[in-house]
């Protein structure tokens, strides 16, 4: 039997452990789990036992460490080629792998400004010219996958794939915030947080005792 085990961030707090995390549940595998709270004393450290990084996620496969979110995902779409978490389409595939990238390396006022906190809900606010600037480009990439790749169902490119991995914290802040955004991405935000993988993420993290004032001040 394979040997899979991801290590983790808190899933209230941690986006990029989210992503792999959904990835590796759609390939069907068993896997067993590590959860290391964030922003402890001994964060860095227990991190580090598993991955050389410092940071979280990272995958162990039979004795082998994957880390960064992003060449997770490529490598269980290289092990598990049947859960289709790329695009079979060549230019679909192109397509996913650019917005996948685009996501890993992008939008850092996004990032920065709206932290990730899936169990909580915020009123609506202005937000800042270039968090802005992020949310339109965001919307604009999902209208394109969805126009030109997404007619086999609700995600970026039909069925669920690593392009719909990497944006998943996003739709968690879209909600978390209560961002206004188009019809169109709102559908594909419902979609998203409908995911039967998605709401069993959500409900880890509605039952995680950590709190950090740093993101959740009240
Ligand atoms: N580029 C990395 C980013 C990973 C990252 O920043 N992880 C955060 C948690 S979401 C982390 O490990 N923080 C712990 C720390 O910095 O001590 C990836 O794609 O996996």
């Amino acid at each position: 039997m394979t040997d899979l085990t991801i290590v983790l961030g808190n899933k209230n707090y941690s986006s990029w452990s989210l992503r792999p995390w959904l990835a590796l549940k759609q390939t069907g595998a068993a896997f067993k789990e590590i959860v290391i709270p964030l922003d402890q004393s001994q964060t860095r450290e227990s991190i580090l036992r598993h991955s050389p990084s410092g940071k979280v996620p990272a995958l162990i496969h039979d004795g082998r460490t994957v880390w960064e979110s992003l060449a997770i995902c490529e490598y269980l779409a290289e092990l598990y080629p049947a859960a289709g978490l790329w695009p079979a389409d060549r230019t679909a595939r192109a397509h996913a792998r650019a917005v996948a990238s685009e996501m890993h390396g992008g939008f850092a006022p996004l990032r920065q400004h709206l932290p990730v906190i899936v169990r909580r809900q915020y009123p609506p606010r202005e937000l800042p010219a270039d968090v802005q600037e992020n949310v339109n480009r965001m919307q604009a990439i999902w209208q394109d996958c969805r126009k030109h790749f997404g007619a086999g169902g609700p995600f970026l490119f039909g069925s669920f794939t690593n392009a719909d991995a990497m944006y998943a914290p996003v739709v968690t802040r879209f909600h978390t915030y209560q961002i206004g955004l188009t019809e169109g991405a709102a559908d594909y935000v419902k979609a998203m947080r409908a995911w039967p993988a998605m709401q069993e993420w959500a409900e880890a993290a509605r039952n995680e005792p950590w709190i950090h004032s740093k993101y959740e001040p009240d």
